[in-house]
């Protein structure tokens, strides 16, 4: 093959894969649906981002840049298409964002010409992730997003000692991005995601405060502060609002993930949650309400996880992660779920609003102890018997 067909069965293959269409899994458990493949992979990375594909400079075609995992997406619906803003992340380890597009939000993403250019502050950030967009009554679709700098404060020869911030950054077309400063907190605050209203006429952020970058210390889970504006937004007074518990799935640290979703019976809102165990760090992903008379208020807390890492989803570069910071609700009551596995890859589950808010509701709680599991199940059986023999 000569160089430039060698160009073109590139490109040529890539297209092939992009086309495939996405099935839905069998198994549904009649909370969500799952689908075949992943929605996004670092094969979906276009040719011109890696390739030179010019033959005197490359003659070997070789790969120049290479992309090594698409996950953590934040999510929206544009201009009739399902968008994720996806973490890009290099074979250099930094991560970036860029945007892809699919129709029907299940398969077919493609990403935009050119990844976005987010521009810096006056202290460059060392690594951006994990966006949550939120259209605002404001009128700005606004991308929240972990800043990652070394620790200042790190001694001689501590290469790992880092400072999560939230960057914050607007947009009006999604393709050219405002800077604004930082948030101020006194604590590290990573997976901070701005309310889509105003509250008391204020900004509304969920956060999440730790003492330090990995370790949560003090910090109870994942909390709600109000800010005046968000060219120098600071948190001040911050409330807990969804609490860590022992031996719970959100045992070490809990974050929001994209914004709740306005429903007729509350704010329905997507999480994750850690637990240390001998593997390491375990993530999955929970749902809990919140009042839409008073959004601080919990107010439907089902027991254990959502979703959790399955099949190949439990393997990748950090084994045992499900991670979600994007969802699309279509106005017919379909959700769209993005969430990446083990931050190697993203995949997309279905569902509605009315079975996500039933899920919600009939979910029993979590009682804290053994026993307490034991009872609710024995009441479902005992429910069950009873169902049967009206039956009969
Ligand atoms: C990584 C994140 C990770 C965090 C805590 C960062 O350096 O980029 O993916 O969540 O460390 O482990
Ligand atoms: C975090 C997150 C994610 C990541 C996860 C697992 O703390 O901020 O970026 O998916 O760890 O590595």
């Amino acid at each position: 093959m000569n160089f430039s067909d060698k160009v073109k069965s590139l490109i040529a293959s890539q297209e092939l894969f992009l086309s495939i269409p996405n099935k839905a899994k069998e198994e549904t458990k009649g909370i969500y649906q799952r689908y075949e493949n992943p929605i996004l992979t670092n094969k979906h990375i276009p040719v011109l981002w890696s390739y030179d594909i010019n033959a005197d400079s490359n003659p070997f075609l070789m790969e120049r840049i290479g992309c090594n995992a698409t996950f953590n997406s934040g999510a929206i619906k544009w201009n009739g298409k399902y968008l994720v803003v996806v973490r890009v992340e290099g074979y250099d380890r930094k991560s970036f964002f860029a945007i892809a597009q699919s129709s029907n939000g299940i398969d077919n993403f493609r990403f935009w010409e050119y990844p976005i250019v987010m521009p810096e502050t006056e202290n460059p950030d060392t690594n951006i992730y994990d966006m949550r967009l939120t259209v605002h009554e404001d009128g700005y679709i606004y991308g929240l997003f972990c800043t990652e700098r070394k620790d200042p404060e790190a001694l001689d020869g501590d290469m790992s000692s880092a400072v999560a911030d939230t960057g914050i950054a607007r947009t009006k077309d999604l393709k050219t991005w405002e800077r604004l400063p930082d948030l101020k907190s006194k604590s590290q605050q990573r997976n901070v995601v701005l309310h889509p209203e105003f509250i008391e006429g204020k900004y509304a952020l969920y956060t999440r405060p730790q003492d330090s970058f990995i370790e949560p210390g003090s910090g109870g889970g994942i909390g709600w502060a109000l800010v005046k504006n968000m060219n120098e937004a600071e948190i001040n007074d911050e409330k807990i609002i969804d609490q860590r518990y022992y031996h719970t799935i959100k045992e070490l640290k809990i974050g929001e993930g994209p914004h709740p979703i306005k429903t007729s019976q509350g704010w329905l809102h997507l999480a994750h949650g850690v637990r240390h165990c001998a593997d390491g760090l375990r993530y999955v992903l929970y749902l809990y309400m919140t009042s839409l008379i008073d959004p601080t208020k919990i107010i439907a807390q089902p027991s254990g996880y959502f979703m959790a890492p399955q099949g190949d989803e439990r393997v990748g570069d950090v084994s045992n992660v499900l991670f979600s910071n994007g969802w699309i609700e279509d106005p017919d009551g379909k959700v769209f779920i993005y969430y990446a596995s083990s931050d190697t890859r993203m995949h997309v589950a279905t569902s509605t609003i009315d079975q996500l808010l039933d899920y919600c509701r009939n979910t029993p709680r979590d009682g804290m102890r053994s026993a307490c599991s034991v009872q609710n199940i024995i009441e479902l059986i005992n429910k069950n018997k009873a169902t049967m023999n009206d039956e009969q």
